[in-house]
């Protein structure tokens, strides 16, 4: 099957245009993008790519039709965030109840007896913002099955119940939240935290079920190196066993280097599914030169995801 960065698409429930994506989606250095869909647009939640200390607020961007991109400045600062003080990353954002919940990890905590930082919630009346402290301290303010406290996603089962997959370091955990997302529900046996690492597993996790299988995909190697990539696996329960299944999105040494912490969207209605990632311009030396892109992602028969070909304008 042909993909390309020509593939004409259009957006059942969304623009009904047909336009071409061009990689990467918006100017900027922008890593780890959240995307979802709020109405009738497309959103991305980046990570702003700096050094930590200049890493203290996000911008978002909407599109009707994954082309045309408006920017929304400084959604959330740390002026609006007492204790994040730096490398403010990878945000996660859902709905409920009206509100805007955006999940973001900061100040790359290292020791959880030291410092105060971990994964935080901000909330907003809309996904423009301007988002506001939720809790006034860490939701995930300490190091837990030695996951360190990033990278979150939020996961709403099919059951209705919202869990939180995160962890850096090699490690990943699932926490049940909360109804109002202020704190968690332990499981029947007592914990809060159950690590669900696959093999390989880095960071960056995500979850999505698709003909009742739950697909967990995930972040290997190192995010400054060329080798970073997206690995997943499948399983019955969003609390797995996940079996490796292997990689599907890496470097491409004719388009770009380092493709890894990504999302996917799809397209309501329609089983037309993109992955939203970051990768690293060829030749480029600077770790935090990562760029927004998007790619289709197929599945085969079987329900397996074929790698993803990496496309440019
Ligand atoms: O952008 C900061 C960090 O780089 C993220 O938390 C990791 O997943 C890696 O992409």
């Amino acid at each position: 099957f042909a993909v390309s960065a020509l593939t004409f698409i259009t957006f059942p429930g969304l623009a009904q245009t047909a336009k071409k994506v061009n990689n990467p989606v918006f100017p900027g250095w922008y890593a780890d993008p959240e995307a979802t869909i709020f109405g009738k647009n497309y959103w991305i939640y980046p990570t702003f790519s700096a050094p930590y200390k200049q890493q203290i607020f996000f911008d978002a961007f909407s599109s009707p039709d994954l082309v045309t991109w408006t920017k929304h400045s400084r959604i959330l600062d740390s002026t609006a965030v007492k204790w994040a003080k730096k490398a403010m990353w990878a945000p996660a954002i859902i709905e409920k109840g009206g509100k805007y919940y955006l999940f973001f990890g900061a100040n790359d905590i290292h020791d959880d007896k030291k410092e105060v930082g971990g994964i935080g919630v901000a909330v907003a009346d809309s996904p423009a913002g301007p988002f506001r402290d939720y809790l006034g301290k860490p939701l995930v303010g300490q190091i837990h099955n030695g996951a360190q406290p990033i990278d979150q996603f939020v996961f709403k089962d099919q059951d209705g119940k919202y869990y939180l997959i995160y962890g850096g370091w090699g490690h990943c955990n699932i926490a049940q939240l909360n109804d109002d997302f202020t704190g968690f529900l332990p499981f029947s046996d007592g914990t809060t935290y159950r690590e669900v690492t696959p093999k390989n597993y880095v960071e960056g996790p995500i979850m999505f079920v698709r003909n009742g299988q739950y697909y967990f995909m995930w972040s290997e190697g190192g995010w400054t190196g060329p080798d970073y990539s997206v690995a997943y696996a499948v399983s019955k329960s969003p609390f797995g066993p996940f079996e490796r299944v292997g990689k599907i999105l890496q470097q491409d040494p004719t388009v770009a280097t380092g493709a890894g912490h990504h999302s996917v969207i799809q397209v309501p209605g329609t089983d037309e599914w993109y992955i939203v990632y970051h990768r690293r311009p060829l030749g480029e030396t600077d770790g935090n030169h990562r760029e927004t892109c998007i790619d289709r992602m197929y599945f085969d028969a079987n329900g397996t995801i074929k790698p993803v070909k990496i496309t440019v304008a």
